[in-house]
């Protein structure tokens, strides 16, 4: 089932999320769920709160070399810990919580990341680049944050502007 995606400046968006107990069906078709969401929007990565549910858990399906995104690819992470980062990156990132905005964020080259998988296996991943980005971007939904929060002062302004633009042409 498709869920709703709340956007900014839905105040759910600043919930800190929960760690997951179990690993039931209950948390399988919230992960099927926000596993159809996330790709019938377009997206590469999705945190459940995004979907209302404050629960540490989140996708990231990054598009392969034919910028095809399979399904086998697809990375379910469940109460994820980083617990070693390295180096700087910066990346114009996009969220589906804050449409049709995308700027420059600057986070960790490199990271090692602890979480489970769906069915409570202990997972140890280092990644880089985009897929370190992803990570980072989508744990920080996890406690409350979104990417416009790390802009400079001015670029924040500047996103509030075209956000209020933007209200004012839907009305
Ligand atoms: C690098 C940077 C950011 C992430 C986090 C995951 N971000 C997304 O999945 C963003 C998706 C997105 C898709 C959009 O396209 C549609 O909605 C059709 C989009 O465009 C609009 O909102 C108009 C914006 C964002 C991971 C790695
Ligand atoms: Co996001």
């Amino acid at each position: 089932m498709i869920r709703e995606v709340i956007t900014y400046p839905d105040k759910r968006l600043k919930l800190a999320s929960k760690d997951i107990e179990k690993f039931d069906e209950e948390l399988h078709s919230l992960l099927d769920d926000m596993y159809e969401t996330m790709t019938a929007k377009n997206g590469i990565g999705l945190a459940a709160i995004q979907v209302a549910v404050p629960l540490n858990t989140l996708l990231i399906l990054l598009p392969d070399e034919n910028d095809e995104q399979k399904k086998e690819d697809l990375i379910e992470v469940i109460n994820p810990k980083i617990v070693e980062k390295k180096g700087s990156i910066v990346y114009q990132e996009g969220c589906l919580s804050v449409p049709d905005y995308y700027d420059d964020v600057e986070r960790a080259e490199w990271i090692r990341v602890e979480y489970f998988d769906r069915f409570g296996n202990k997972i140890v991943k280092e990644c880089d680049g985009l897929l370190a980005v992803a990570f980072q971007h989508e744990m920080d939904h996890l406690k409350g944050h979104l990417f416009i929060e790390k802009l400079s002062y001015l670029k924040r302004k500047k996103f509030e502007k075209e956000w209020k633009k933007k209200q004012r042409a839907k009305k």
